[in-house]
């Protein structure tokens, strides 16, 4: 599930490294948006017309990245679920890893982190403000 706010131009490359990253998988993507200006979830539905994957839940007059997530998450009947940024600022790529590690550690949860060895930052470039 994919919690958005002002996301609207990352949706489709986002589903497009999603449907790499997942071939052979039965998924869906729910995204969850607090009724974006930009039109994030008008567009997330214009585009489940061609992709079953996408799922999308809108949230008029709220906001909160918690709550988004856990809203998503009741949502859904999929037995194992993963929560994404849609800023393309995390690696899609290791999801099968992840979803192997909880299924053969008998575990409740895995998480991902930059921040331990063989972990970076990626190519991130640094926030420019103001
Ligand atoms: N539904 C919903 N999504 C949100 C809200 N705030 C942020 N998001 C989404 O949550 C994800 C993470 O938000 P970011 O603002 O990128 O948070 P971050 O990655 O910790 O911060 P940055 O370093 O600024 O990228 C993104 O997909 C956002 O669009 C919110 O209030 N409601
Ligand atoms: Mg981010």
């Amino acid at each position: 599930m994919v919690p958005t706010f002002k996301e609207r131009p990352n949706i489709e490359p986002l589903l497009t490294c999603l449907a790499a990253a997942l071939r052979g998988i039965d998924y869906e993507v729910i995204f969850v948006d607090d009724d974006s200006p930009d039109g994030t979830a008008t567009h997330a539905r214009m585009v489940s017309l061609s992709n079953p994957h996408v799922r999308v839940i809108q949230r008029i007059n709220r906001r909160g990245l918690a709550s988004a997530c856990i809203e998503g998450m009741m949502a859904t009947a999929a037995p194992y679920i993963a929560v994404m940024d849609a800023d393309l600022q995390h690696d899609e790529s290791i999801l099968c890893q992840m979803l192997e590690k909880l299924k053969d550690g008998n575990l409740d949860l895995v998480v991902a982190t930059r921040n331990i060895e063989g972990g970076s930052m990626g190519d991130f470039r640094p926030h420019v403000y103001g």
